[in-house]
């Protein structure tokens, strides 16, 4: 079965360690990776969410963090810190360091970002094929108010720095109108028996890939069923903080809402599927609530969304594993 999995930073890379445990050795998954997230620091291209998912399959990730590298040790940081050089708050190790350092002399010597990360998972050998959204830069920016007035400020200074203590009242991904799709994605996309939204952020992982002008159409008009995991459970976000950046596209935190806001390809099946509306064009046929949450069920089967609810809670690989058995069976309930 080829499994195609869009995917952001934590929440998206654990789930795809359950969706590996889940699967067989003759299942092919390609995750189509956010690259929103990106920042140029110090002369360097740092990928969060592509390593994140690289070093999480790849046995590298800090497990408690749920980023950066195991057994990492700061003295870079630290130096920079006795140049005066910041910014302090975003916290690169030395080992996290070689991996951006070994892409941006990439970059540099002209291979695209596809191309480099191919490379990088020949080290870290994820078990998935991971590809970038785009080759093209997209960053995506938040409109805040605070003391200093209106301003956007990069997505990282908005999570790391800010904390999202300030509301987010826009998401901006800069140059996303202009990027194209990485080679492959919109082909895995096509080619898929089953398209998978994990329980990422909807709005600033998997709203940034949808972002790139290719990518929403190409999922919603996918021959296969696409089913989506909730990143909402009980009213409040799994971790991070999406219910900040859900508020700014005007969406409930709520497992309900938000697969509302992805809408049914279904019930909009027979139209355009371009009308639908901005973000309300239809893109799923499943979606899994926790148990939580199961008051919801009947209301997203309304909306022609078939729903069931399971734990969702990834307490480890084993209780993950069972949530991608279960997407992977309501994709065969909903398939045409
Ligand atoms: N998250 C933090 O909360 N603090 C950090 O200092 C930080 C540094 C960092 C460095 C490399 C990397 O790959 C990820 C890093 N993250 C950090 C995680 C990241 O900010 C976000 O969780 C994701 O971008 C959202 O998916």
């Amino acid at each position: 079965m080829r499994i195609v999995a869009l995917a952001g930073g934590i929440g998206g890379a654990r789930f795809l360690r359950g969706l590996l445990a889940a699967v067989g050795p003759q299942d092919e998954i390609t995750v189509i990776g956010n690259t929103g997230d990106d920042i140029h620091l110090y002369g360097l291209k740092v990928c969060p969410d592509l390593d994140t998912v690289m070093y999480t399959l790849g046995g590298g990730i800090n497990e408690e963090q749920g980023w950066g590298r195991t057994d990492e040790t700061w003295s870079i940081k630290a130096e920079m810190k006795e140049y005066g050089v910041g910014p302090e708050w975003f916290g690169l190790g030395d080992r996290d360091f070689a991996t951006h350092l070994v892409r941006s002399q990439m970059l540099t010597a002209g291979y695209s970002l596809s191309q480099v990360t191919e490379a990088l998972c020949v080290r870290w050998k994820p078990g998935v094929r991971l590809l970038p959204m785009s080759d093209d830069r997209v960053e995506t920016h938040v409109r805040i108010t605070d003391g200093q007035g209106t301003r956007a400020v990069h997505f990282q200074e908005y999570w790391v720095k800010l904390h999202a203590a300030v509301d987010a009242e826009a998401i901006i991904p800069v140059g996303a109108d202009t990027a194209k799709p990485a080679p492959g994605v919109l082909e895995a996309i096509a080619e898929a028996d089953v398209i998978l939204l994990p329980p990422s952020n909807p709005v600033v992982s998997i709203g940034s890939i949808l972002a790139v002008p290719g990518i929403r159409e190409a999922v919603a008009a996918a021959p296969a069923p696409v089913v989506g995991l909730s990143p909402i459970i009980g009213g409040a976000p799994v971790r991070g903080m999406a219910d900040k950046v859900l508020a700014a596209v005007g969406v409930e935190a709520t497992a309900e809402a938000v697969a509302l806001d992805y809408g049914s390809r279904t019930a909009l099946r027979g139209s355009s599927n371009e009308g639908g509306g901005g973000r309300r064009a239809g893109l799923i046929d499943g979606w899994l609530v926790d148990t939580a949450d199961a008051a919801a069920v009947d209301a997203v089967e309304a909306a022609g969304i078939a729903c069931r609810a399971v734990p969702l809670l990834m307490t480890d690989v084993d209780a993950t594993a069972e949530m991608a058995r279960a997407a992977l069976a309501l994709a065969e309930q909903v398939r045409k």
